[in-house]
């Protein structure tokens, strides 16, 4: 999210900073519209989105402004349950509707250009009403995932965070988003059994990770009921099993 730099700035110059990150809008499912998050702003009634606690949606500091202890290693937060549609989440009131093999296209709304990192897809059968689920025993299997695309650097791709000196990265899944007006689209896959569930839309940011170990993840849900023939149900892994904080990607150096 920032450099330590940029906390103080922020700080002083009040929210202004928390606006520059993105977060699911909005979002399209077989032709129809949907809302999302936006900042500072409760969800509405009729979004399908998960509701949680915090400006961004963020994961990876319960209270970035009065509680900055300066221990960015906070690997806790990958096996945390609020890595789970992020902190505190408590599931959409609605769902919406999309057929196997049809597309939802998130829109990401913004997203600054000196942050990098995958975007992943993830869907968990509610076995039930999604409203009521309990996430903590939710099973996730992965659908979509995408990182460094291009790993030539790319003066577009500014990334100024690393101790202060200016430099540059490949093109990352999130420099995807930025480059395609950010819109992001995910496939259902057609072979998916019919019912109700969640889908989780997340990035994890990289930009901090080599400085400090510190990853952000940005996990946006949102219920649905799929629609169509198929017959697959994958088996799932919990939420506080998907990462591991050993895994190398972890510690990479943009
Ligand atoms: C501040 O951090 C401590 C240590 O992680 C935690 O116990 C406490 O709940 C946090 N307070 C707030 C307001 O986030
Ligand atoms: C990879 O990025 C470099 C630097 O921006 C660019 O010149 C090159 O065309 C890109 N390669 C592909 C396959 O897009
Ligand atoms: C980084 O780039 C900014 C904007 O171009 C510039 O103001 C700053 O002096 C540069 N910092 C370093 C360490 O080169
Ligand atoms: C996302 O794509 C749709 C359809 O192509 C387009 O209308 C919309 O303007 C795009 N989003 C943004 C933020 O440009
Ligand atoms: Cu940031």
């Amino acid at each position: 999210m920032f450099s330590k730099l940029s906390i103080t700035f922020g700080a002083l110059i009040g929210t202004t900073s928390v606006l520059a990150h993105g977060s699911i809008t909005n979002f399209e499912a077989d032709g129809v519209h949907y809302e999302g998050f936006y900042y500072w702003h409760p969800l509405p009634n009729t979004s399908p989105g998960w509701a949680k606690t915090g400006d961004t949606g963020y994961v990876g500091f319960p209270d970035i402004y009065t509680n900055w202890t300066g221990d960015t290693n906070m690997p806790w937060v990958l096996n945390d349950e609020n890595i789970i549609c992020a902190n505190d989440a408590t599931p959409g009131p609605t769902s919406a509707t999309v057929h196997a093999g049809g597309d939802v296209r998130f829109n990401w709304g913004y997203w600054p250009q000196d942050h990098h990192g995958p975007i992943m897809t993830y869907m968990a059968d509610c076995r039930g009403p999604c409203e009521t689920v309990d996430k903590t025993k939710l099973e996730w299997f992965k659908i979509q995932e995408m990182g460094l695309t291009n790993r030539t650097k790319n003066p577009d791709k500014p990334y100024s965070l690393d101790a202060h000196t200016n430099s540059t990265s490949g093109t990352w899944a999130v420099d995807w988003i930025i480059d395609h007006r950010y819109n992001f689209t995910v496939q259902i896959p057609s072979a998916l059994a019919l019912g109700s569930y969640v889908i989780c839309h997340e990035t994890i940011l990289l930009h901090l990770a080599k400085l400090n170990k510190q990853i952000q993840s940005y996990p946006f849900c949102f219920n649905f009921k799929v629609t169509g023939t198929g017959t697959v149900s994958p088996q799932g892994v919990l939420g506080t099993q998907l990462y591991n904080i050993n895994n190398p990607a972890f510690y990479y150096n943009l």
